[in-house]
């Protein structure tokens, strides 16, 4: 835990809210820089080395976001007039503000998949026939774990039956592997293995993993270095980029471990809001650290709902109308959960904040 213990906020709307830890803020004052444009950053250059390791590939890129190693996965896979095949509720569809489209000049093709999982079933008829008068596939796009599926998982086996097929018809897959680390704990495997036929992956540091800044694409050392280029052309180029580098090897070594905390955090966060009358939510649905439930049964938006729980100081966004997601993290403890879940019940019950319910 990390926050100021005198902070009565529990921050439950992204896992992107962390704070740097004492060991990453140590890490940060004393790292060893130099110009990364130049390629002299020792400590970029080991982040780097040490994410191809970690999963079992050639070399890695530091990128400034996750929507920056989205876009650079694109950009570097497919050609403008292409289409990216991804799912409807994917992050790269709805949360990127369309820079495949507005930047790599490529369109999302989509389909609803069940949870989020996409299955060759369901690629399979959205792959364009080569010709020359309709748009050309580039590129299939998984997220693992789910954002707006409530952290849902793909298996290691749902991704390799994909990759088997897209390799087989000569199309790359990419992985939006935001939280690839937490969908690596749930599942009990190591990352390598869960990612290791896609042909790029992009995961973040700067969610559950804590870091302030920061995510990384890896793959073979050709799209690696197309996709440098392609960050410098994007701005990305971030010179003395050790500082934040110092704090994404901590984050790397030392975070995963702990994620199971968050996932434990948010299995109890699901069962008590079941237990609250006008909540639905299946707990049993909770594998990772993300919690999406509805407040339709209440009589509340989630607008109305969420702005209830932000006056007695726990924040949570709104995914719909009536849907609101919750998402535990490093700087959130079992306390905060259980004071979120009463929270909620007194917010949802008409109770004033002062009395607390
Ligand atoms: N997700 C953010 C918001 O943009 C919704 C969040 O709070 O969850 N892929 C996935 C699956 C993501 O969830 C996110 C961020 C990104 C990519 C982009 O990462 P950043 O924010 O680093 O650009």
């Amino acid at each position: 835990m990390n926050t100021d213990s005198s902070s009565r906020i529990v921050d439950l709307r992204s896992d992107t809210v962390t704070r740097p830890t004492p060991a990453m803020r140590r890490a940060m004052a004393e790292a060893e820089v130099g110009d990364d444009v130049y390629g002299e950053d020792p400590t970029v250059n080991r982040l780097q080395q040490r994410a191809a390791e970690i999963f079992g590939r050639e070399a890695a890129l530091f990128v400034a976001s996750g929507c920056m190693g989205n876009l650079i996965a694109v950009k570097t896979w497919a050609r403008p007039g292409m289409e990216v095949i991804c799912d409807e509720r994917g992050h790269v569809n709805n949360f990127e503000l369309a820079s495949m489209s507005a930047i790599a000049g490529c369109m999302p093709r989509t389909v609803a998949a069940p949870d989020g999982i996409l299955s060759w079933d369901l690629i399979e008829p959205l792959i364009r026939p080569k010709n020359y008068y309709t748009s050309q596939t580039g590129l299939i796009s998984l997220e693992n774990t789910h954002n707006m599926h409530g952290g849902s998982v793909y298996t290691r086996e749902q991704t390799e039956a994909i990759c088997e097929h897209a390799q087989a018809v000569g199309l790359p897959v990419h992985m939006d592997g935001a939280r690839i680390f937490n969908a690596a704990v749930a599942l009990g495997c190591e990352v390598a293995a869960l990612t290791q036929m896609c042909d790029s992956v992009m995961f973040c540091l700067s969610k559950g993993l804590g870091a302030p800044v920061g995510s990384m694409l890896v793959g073979t050392r050709g799209f690696i270095e197309k996709a440098r280029v392609t960050r410098k052309m994007l701005g990305g180029g971030m010179r003395q980029a050790g500082v934040l580098a110092a704090a994404g090897l901590v984050a790397l070594e030392e975070s995963p471990k702990r994620l199971h905390c968050d996932h434990e955090n948010a299995r109890r966060l699901a069962e008590g809001l079941a237990g609250i009358k006008g909540v639905t939510v299946d707990p049993a649905e909770v594998v990772t650290n993300i919690v999406i439930f509805d407040v339709r049964a209440a009589g509340k938006t989630a607008a109305e709902a969420s702005a209830d729980l932000r006056s007695r100081d726990v924040l949570a966004n709104p995914t719909g109308k009536y849907t609101i997601r919750m998402v535990t993290h490093c700087d959130v403890d079992r306390a905060g959960i259980d004071r979120a879940i009463a929270e909620m019940a007194s917010a949802l019950r008409g109770g004033s904040v002062a009395s607390g319910g």
